[in-house]
């Protein structure tokens, strides 16, 4: 690979708190103006006064999207809250501020002649929100004849190749034959770091030279799971900049190479996110979707995040379903996207 196609690792983008940023703007879709809003103040309930929504998912070490409504609720227990407060706090939990919106002109629906409260605020935003999530997203099944292919891709760091690892371990856990290839040549280290995990889960590997055509490497992959009838074949591949066009390229190129086997081919092309990039992730998803056609997000570090709010904007702004969450850094660490028990964790 010569050094036009040279994948670029530098630093991890900084998750952009661009929470304020994007308030100011935020009045402009409000059903009516802030001036002519109801008088009523919003009162959050105490948490004891709310209840338990938990249910399922207990696998969470934070009961991550619990901490969305717990915080609100921390934020405003026993004060009124304005209208203002209440967009903010939901602007900062990753929403977007379309969602945002909407849970914000539902509830000035209701808040005509009652005061709002806290539990108000949940039913609304459950409400909003269930409208938005697939309760389940399509499964990954295997094809009836080749290889159904599974491209990983994302920015640096955010979890692909241990979510490469993890998803080859639930398809083996299921009983199916899965292949990986290791598809990140930019970094000697890369490679190591899968085929650790190959060995350690048990399943074999496709690897080329350090610095190798990423796209050759699947190319010679997808031959090798074909013959051997191999289920799955899922590709890891470099961490790469979204507004870097040469990598998105790079990455076209991979696409185009796979699919020279199978047109349908890669069948999933699974974005890795880390939640604790806020909102910064739903530009990633924009970018990588424009470039290659996303089919599902993997949304990872939900274990410690506190924040899964960008699961809601991502599929409420683009429509891209999160497949599976990532809530560790164990290979047993997966697990399948559920709307209705994220809801229910989350509010
Ligand atoms: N807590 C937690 N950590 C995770 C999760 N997924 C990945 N990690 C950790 O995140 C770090 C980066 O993971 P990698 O899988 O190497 O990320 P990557 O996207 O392949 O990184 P590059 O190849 O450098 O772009 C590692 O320390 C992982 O253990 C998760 O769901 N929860
Ligand atoms: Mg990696």
């Amino acid at each position: 690979m010569g050094p036009t196609t040279a994948v670029d690792v530098g630093q991890n983008p900084r998750p952009v708190d661009d929470a304020a940023a994007l308030l100011r703007g935020l009045t402009v879709g409000l059903k009516r103006p802030k001036s002519q809003m109801p008088p009523v103040r919003c009162r959050i309930q105490r948490a004891e006064e709310i209840g338990n929504f938990s249910t399922g998912w207990t696998s969470f070490a934070t009961p991550m999207a619990m901490n969305f409504f717990k915080s609100l609720v921390q934020k405003f227990a026993g004060k009124p809250v304005d209208w203002d407060e209440l967009e903010e706090a939901l602007v900062r939990s990753d929403l977007g501020v379309p969602m945002t919106l909407r849970i914000v002109a539902a509830l000035q629906d209701r808040a005509t002649s009652t005061t709002i409260t806290a539990n108000d605020v949940a039913e609304v935003a459950r409400d909003e929100i269930a409208r938005v999530l697939p309760i389940a997203p399509p499964p990954i099944r295997p094809l009836p004849a080749g290889p159904k292919v599974i491209l990983v891709v994302g920015v640096n760091g955010t979890g692909k190749t241990t979510s490469t690892a993890k998803l080859a371990h639930y398809f083996k856990g299921r009983r199916h034959t899965v292949m990986l290839a290791a598809a990140d040549t930019f970094r000697a280290a890369a490679i190591e770091q899968l085929g650790v995990w190959a060995e350690r889960i048990g399943v074999e590997m496709i690897r080329g030279q350090y610095n190798a055509d990423p796209a050759a490497l699947c190319y010679d992959a997808y031959q090798a799971a074909d013959r051997q009838d191999i289920e799955f074949l899922i590709c890891d591949t470099a961490g790469r900049l979204h507004t870097k066009s040469n990598l998105m390229g790079e990455l076209e190129k991979v696409k185009r190479s796979i699919a020279k086997h199978d047109a349908k081919a890669p069948h999933e092309t699974l974005l890795v996110v880390d939640a604790t990039t806020g909102s910064n992730a739903l530009s990633q998803a924009r970018e990588f979707h424009q470039s290659v056609g996303l089919t599902g997000l993997i949304v990872t570090k939900l274990d410690g995040s506190g924040k899964g709010g960008i699961v809601i904007a991502i599929q409420n702004e683009l429509g891209i379903p999160t497949r599976f969450v990532g809530t560790g850094e164990k290979v047993g660490d997966l697990e399948p996207f559920d709307g209705r028990e994220f809801i229910a964790k989350m509010l």
